[in-house]
């Protein structure tokens, strides 16, 4: 039986995964990453399953990569030929990162810890990130010679902008959640003691509404950033058409106009 690297559970129409490996931090190891995908890819496949939430085991979200993991670990044997961890990112982090944004639903992060290197833009590749008050982020990778990664570079800008992103990036220093918050890295801080029930309230509630739109938002905010002015209006015009047909905005409307609770299907 693997070591359940990943923890499962469900809870009405929210998928929870939480990273479990508390020793080392959830540092991520390539059998922990290869799990972590395999549960998003069954997330997404069940047609039950309408928010994913990720939070991790123990004092931290995630360390990032497992600096010890033979797969990456360097070696000051001259005679071991150097790891090319581009390897890593190329099997394990970019699969990974693409399959988090192109989830067909909402995906929350709750960070109860530090989340560090990949741990920390694992997290901000979520659609809403919420933190513990004690949590913290930490570019971690210019301390060890390396460059963002798992989104790292396209994430930190877009999020905070180029002067912030460097700071963050070129300094690797911790920052607090609530500084997290006032930058605009992540949405919410909550007490500590709060965090796990607000953020499965929060996942339930996106459970709730119309997927399909929700996912369809993502996409199109992420692709405006590619577009000008007017191709982005147009993009909005042509999803909206094909969201208008759907059933979730007939149920909608019908729930607003009868007053009543919408039931919405969409996927
Ligand atoms: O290499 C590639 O594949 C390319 C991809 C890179 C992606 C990346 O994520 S690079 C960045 C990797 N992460 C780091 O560099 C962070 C390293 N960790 C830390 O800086 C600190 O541990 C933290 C700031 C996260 C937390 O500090 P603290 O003082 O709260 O805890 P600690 O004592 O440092 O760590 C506790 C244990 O976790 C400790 O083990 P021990 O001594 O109790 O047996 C420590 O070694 C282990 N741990 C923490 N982070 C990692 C780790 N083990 C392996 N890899 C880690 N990343």
């Amino acid at each position: 039986m693997p070591e359940q690297l990943i923890q499962i559970e469900q809870h009405g129409a929210v998928r929870l995964l939480r990273l479990n490996r508390p020793e080392a931090l959830n540092a991520l190891t390539a059998a922990m990453l290869g799990q972590l995908r395999h549960a998003l890819e069954s997330a997404a496949g069940d047609g039950e399953t309408r928010c994913v939430l990720i939070t991790g085991a123990g004092r931290a979200f995630s360390a990032g990569q497992d600096l010890s993991d033979p797969h990456v670990a360097p070696s000051n044997d001259p005679g071991v030929a150097p790891k090319d961890i581009g390897h890593m990112l190329d099997h394990y982090y970019i699969p990974l990162a693409l399959r988090l944004r192109s989830m067909p639903v909402p995906v929350v992060a709750a960070v109860n810890g530090v989340a560090a290197g990949a741990g920390a833009n694992m997290a901000l590749g979520c659609d809403l990130v919420l933190a513990a008050e004690s949590a913290s982020f930490i570019q971690a990778f210019s301390k060890i010679g390396l460059l963002p990664d798992c989104g790292g570079t396209w994430l930190l800008p877009r999020l905070v902008g180029r002067a912030k992103a460097l700071e963050l990036a070129l300094l690797g220093d911790k920052v607090k959640a609530v500084d997290a918050e006032r930058l605009g890295l992540i949405s919410r801080v909550l007490p500590d003691a709060e965090l796990a029930d607000a953020a499965m309230a929060l996942a339930q509630k996106l459970a709730g509404m119309p997927t399909r739109a929700l996912v369809e938002t993502r996409w199109a905010m992420d692709e405006a950033l590619k577009l000008d002015y007017e191709s982005a209006l147009k993009r909005e015009a042509a999803l909206q058409s094909q969201l208008g047909f759907a059933y979730d905005y007939l149920e909608g409307v019908a729930a607003f106009m009868d007053k009543r609770k919408p039931e919405f299907r969409d996927r």
